[in-house]
């Protein structure tokens, strides 16, 4: 049984978390992921607070067991989405893209965990004073919004920097990646990729596919000049954002061009001109599977491997 101090926090079987994800992590993918026991999390991205309202009590009404919501923190009304989420109540609230010491009172004072997403050790040790439950530490192999280090380098860096649980996020889709993290010093994994290509997961079969045929070199960053590089699938819209960044052309144009192109994925299926966000580990996903087939055969592979570990001992 693959289990650790995150599992009694939260109240989870496992130590997996789906990322959580804009526009591609809904309540019906975070609770069939909640249902097979991890921590299902709930991609607010830019919803309005009436529509997470409504997220929330749908994934309520679909388990029982505990969920979280994921919150981008940068943006201008993120103090109504933090409030829909206390007025609603769930279990955690991770955070990316920015500093979630402002709202751990407010979180804590109902109940609710924090765990940010973090990039860095000294973000971590400044989450951790703040008090932060516990740190999600990202790996620059993840899809969407990324920080600079890989998983392999910030995992043991921040597991030796807070006391706190340390979650491993990037570049993880199988069990060779959960025990390596589980060596790194993690408390737990979270995936993204891996649960974007599940029957529960709502995006267009286009997006999924993509992510399906991918090899190993299919990703590349765009806006790094902008202050938020993001991790896609290579397509139409991420060559243009290269070659305007190529020709140094105004942060302004990048961000014209950006807009609306996540949903464009997600629910139109454009994989040309959508923002096709995702890890690279898609190279190591050639098959849609269900949420509780991931789950099922990660945490036995990994508990496999982990009992037969010593035959690299003579
Ligand atoms: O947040 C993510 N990944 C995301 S958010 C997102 S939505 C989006 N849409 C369009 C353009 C850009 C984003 C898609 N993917 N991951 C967590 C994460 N957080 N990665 C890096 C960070 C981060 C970066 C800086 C966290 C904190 C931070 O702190 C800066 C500060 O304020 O100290």
């Amino acid at each position: 049984m693959i289990e650790s101090r995150i599992c009694g926090m939260l109240g989870i079987k496992y130590p997996i978390f789906q990322g959580g994800m804009a526009w591609a992590s809904n309540y019906k993918l975070a609770s069939a992921v909640s249902n097979a026991g991890g921590l299902g999390i709930i991609g607010a991205g830019q919803m309005p607070p009436e529509m997470l309202i409504q997220e929330i009590k749908k994934a309520k009404e679909n388990t029982d067991k505990p969920f979280g919501v994921n919150l981008i923190l940068y943006l201008s009304y993120i103090d109504e989405l933090v409030d829909a989420v206390i007025k609603e109540g769930v279990s955690a609230v991770t955070t990316g893209a920015g500093n979630a010491g402002p709202y751990v009172k407010k979180f804590h004072d109902a109940g609710i965990k924090v765990i940010p997403v973090i990039p860095s050790t000294a973000l971590a040790k400044r989450m951790e004073k703040a008090g932060a439950d516990a740190v999600i530490a990202e790996g620059t192999e993840s899809g969407g919004h990324i920080g600079e280090l890989t998983t392999m380098v910030i995992v043991p860096q921040v597991a030796d920097a807070v006391n706190i649980p340390v979650i491993a996020a990037g570049g993880i889709a199988d069990y060779r990646g959960f025990a390596a993290a589980l060596c790194l010093g993690a408390s737990g994994i979270q995936m993204g990729t891996r649960f974007l290509a599940t029957k529960e997961c709502h995006v267009h079969q286009n997006w999924k596919d993509m992510v399906l045929k991918a090899s190993d070199r299919d990703t590349v960053v765009t806006g790094r000049p902008t202050g938020h590089p993001v991790r896609v699938l290579k397509n139409k819209l991420s060559r243009i954002f290269l070659e305007l960044e190529e020709k140094c052309s105004p942060v302004l144009e990048y961000e014209k061009l950006g807009t609306g192109k996540l949903k464009a994925a997600s629910v139109d299926g454009d994989v040309e001109m959508g923002s096709l966000m995702s890890g690279q580990i898609a190279g190591l996903i050639k098959e849609e599977k269900t949420v509780q087939e991931v789950i099922d055969e990660i945490v036995s592979q990994t508990e496999e491997f982990i009992k037969s570990f010593n035959k690299f001992v003579k």
